[in-house]
């Protein structure tokens, strides 16, 4: 693979080598990242990125769409009898751009809207305050239960009875339960709000019918598309056809110029892959791998955020182990397995150094890394804690932790 690369940039090209290897390599645990196929990495990297298509299918500032408006309408489509919507847009660089269509589409700057908390399992653009949806707007953030460390739902209503909010958006990036959907719609209807529902962790599991969907109740859906949903780095939004022309104007022009339309062509696929038997396995090991590693690392003494998990994810106390979730997270690299230090909900410790980790189980899940595995997982991962200061033992687990995971082809990069 890379011949022309590596003949015109070999620097570059071993870079690419370096980082192909080790995603193949190490156990991959960052809930937001997966392994994409071949076949939506082929997509991505098409010469449909030479064209430039400002507008959308049959409305566009340039002539030569003849291919590019099938590409996009074939996606479009897609996504739509994927998740049952109205209306698709495909044009989002990323998550956080669909999100600020979201605002810019529906409401006025300086307009109070609601969001989860970022250190309570939330995303930036819901409002946090060094975000533009903290900066433009006028934020209110919901928290989790202290107890429960659930979406406080009462809380919910309470804030939004008392603020009024233009916007409520639903979702989370570290939360591992499942969201109320149609308790949102209640609150939203309730004080006269659009409900805007994140589902970028989530939308694979939601393709295939193991989370609960949000189209029903919401009024926008946004989305990364790369993530338990295994396309390419994208973006999308979903709404109902009256909210169309708005959202479609708040993309373009409102934010930005051409769509990738390679990206697109790569999102089409991924919509394709979604119907496939084989992907509907894929998701269903998400969640039991998920599962299955909450109990192992359980058993092992760590302390599972919320107690357990709904999802692809877990938040994970280590504090408990006598480590930070920095430490953990440094010395889990050194060994192979890979994850995010992560805040919990009331955090005493610094963002930066906080007590916490999310693991995902998409990645391992895409490789076919089956649910018994997982107490052999969570044994690592407490040899790793408890030894994170004794580099000699975590060669040694990185040795082992190698020559497991290859045996669990890559998608993408060993076969599909
Ligand atoms: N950065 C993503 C994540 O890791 O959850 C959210 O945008």
């Amino acid at each position: 693979m890379y011949d022309a690369l590596r003949k015109q940039d070999p620097e570059i090209a071993a870079l690419v080598d370096g980082e192909q290897e080790r995603q193949r390599t190490v156990i991959r645990l960052i809930a937001s990242e997966n392994y994409a196929s071949r076949a939506v990495q082929e997509a991505s990297s098409t010469p449909l990125s030479n064209k430039y298509s400002e507008g959308y299918p049959g409305k566009r500032y340039y002539e030569g769409q003849q291919y590019i408006d099938q590409v996009e309408q074939l996606a479009i489509d897609r996504l739509k009898a994927l998740f049952g919507a109205e209306h698709a847009n495909v044009q989002p660089y990323s998550g956080s751009p669909a999100n600020m269509a979201v605002y810019f589409g529906l409401i006025e700057p300086g307009a109070p809207v609601m969001g989860l908390g970022l250190p309570h399992g939330g995303h930036l653009t819901h409002g946090w305050g060094v975000n533009f949806s903290g900066k433009l707007y006028q934020s209110h953030q919901y928290p989790v239960d202290k107890v429960t460390e659930r979406i406080d739902y009462d809380e919910v209503r309470r804030i939004a009875h008392e603020v009024k909010p233009k916007l409520i958006f639903a979702g989370t990036t570290a939360y591992p339960r499942f969201v109320d959907w149609a308790f949102f719609r209640e609150v939203a209807d309730e004080v006269g709000a659009y409900l805007a529902c994140d589902i970028a962790h989530i939308s694979g599991l939601v393709a295939a019918g193991l989370h609960p969907s949000p189209v029903p109740y919401a009024d926008v859906v946004t989305s990364t598309t790369h993530k338990t949903l295994r396309g390419p780095r994208g973006g999308m939004i979903l709404c109902r056809a009256a909210l169309a022309p708005a959202i479609d104007r708040a993309v373009f022009p409102g934010l930005q110029g051409g769509p990738h339309n390679a990206t697109t062509a790569a999102i089409a696929v991924a919509a394709k892959e979604a119907t496939l038997p084989s992907f509907a396995s894929y998701a269903r090991r998400v969640i039991d791998n998920a599962a299955a590693l909450s109990e192992a690392l359980t058993s092992h003494g760590f302390r599972m955020v919320t107690g357990g998990t709904d999802n692809h994810l877990l938040v994970v106390d280590v504090t408990g182990k006598g480590v930070s979730g920095k430490v953990a997270a440094k010395a889990l690299d050194k060994a192979g397995i890979v994850c995010n230090f992560n805040s919990i909900p009331f955090d005493p410790r610094k963002p930066f150094d906080p007590s916490g980790i999310r693991i995902g189980s998409p990645a391992i899940s895409s490789r076919g890394v089956p649910p018994s595995e997982m107490p052999r997982l969570a044994a690592w991962i407490d040899r790793v804690v408890t030894s994170h200061d004794n580099d000699a033992a975590l060669a040694h687990i990185k040795a082992e932790v190698r020559e497991f995971i290859t045996a669990f082809p890559a998608p993408g990069i060993d076969a599909d």
